[in-house]
């Protein structure tokens, strides 16, 4: 028997990591082919509830992709990519997010769009294929394209994702703002959690011209929530700051209902990221209008500040 192919997204995956998996393995495997949807972490609560909602198995927990066949989906850097990465054989790439630092021996199929979510990506290769979309896997696509998106609020947002979702919620027979606004409060059930957990739950890392930084973000309807217990939060980004030698570690706490963000910062590089957020912190706190997304509206400015520092 020849060796599985694995479709994997990104570490501390979201929705749409997920849910693309699932939905990728499923397209690949209706022409018989031995894929198998995977996964690079714990699953976070949002992401939970839409695998029960739409009854969908949890995909495989891949814990070493060495020596694996791999197909990455939602992302195409290394420092993002599940352990083991770089000795697996990537056999393509579907993404929607900046090309990163992945290298093949071999020419491979790379599609990357800059819209608002893999699943949206996916809704076409289905298109394209002459598949037939089911409820379940609708509902899991639409599910990726509204987490992702913050409900096509977000400036990541198409106009593709938004005739795309539209198509999709009436596949799936649900309303997009009412099930939207149920994934939003999956998104904000943050409470229980401690504060590492906290600062790691959407969790990426960069190494922007050698220098290592971390960006997490807090999407929720309540920032209170995590800015009420600020000072352990920072006690918290500081110890992982630490541990992992970051550069810098930027958390966004964004007001899902205000569309802004607080961030706070940890870490000695602070002035790249005062420069390309044209901000200043006070007391490792600052209040950014207007900025709901971490890939379009943090991470190219922050990209350009620390090239222009030099490594
Ligand atoms: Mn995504």
């Amino acid at each position: 028997m020849s060796e599985p192919i694995y479709v994997v997204g990104h570490q501390q995956p979201d929705t749409d990591t997920i849910c693309s998996a699932l939905a990728y393995a499923r397209l690949r495997k209706n022409k018989s082919e031995d894929v198998v949807p995977a996964r690079a972490g714990a699953l976070n609560p949002e992401t939970q509830f839409v695998l029960d909602r739409w009854d969908a198995e949890v995909p495989l927990l891949l814990d070493d992709a060495a020596d694996e066949q791999l197909i990455l989906v939602d992302h195409n850097e290394y420092s993002q990519t599940v352990t083991g990465t770089e000795h697996a054989e990537i056999v393509e790439i579907i993404d929607h997010h900046r090309i990163g630092d992945i290298e093949t021996s071999e020419p491979i199929l790379f599609r990357n769009e800059p819209v608002g979510s893999t699943a949206t990506i996916l809704t076409q290769l289905f298109d394209d294929a002459n598949e037939t979309i089911t409820t379940q896997t609708a509902g899991l696509l639409l599910s990726g394209i509204l987490s992702d998106t913050v409900v096509l609020r977000s400036p990541t947002t198409t106009d593709r994702d938004r005739t795309v979702a539209g198509r999709l919620a009436d596949i799936a027979g649900v309303d997009y703002e009412t099930y939207g606004k149920d994934l939003l409060s999956q998104k904000s059930k943050i409470g229980e959690k401690s504060p590492r957990e906290m600062v790691l739950s959407d969790f990426k890392e960069f190494d922007f011209d050698a220098h290592q930084v971390g960006i997490g973000q807090i999407e929720t309807v309540e920032p209170s929530v995590v800015l009420g217990q600020q000072e352990t939060v920072l006690e918290a980004m500081d110890d992982v700051a630490t541990e992992r030698d970051y550069a810098v570690f930027l958390l966004l706490v964004t007001d899902l209902l205000e569309e802004d963000s607080t961030a706070l910062v940890a870490g000695p590089e602070i002035d790249p990221i005062e420069e390309g957020l044209d901000t200043t912190f006070t007391d490792q706190e600052s209040f950014l209008p207007g900025v709901m997304s971490r890939k379009k509206q943090v991470v190219p400015f922050l990209e350009e500040a620390f090239n222009s520092t030099g490594p």
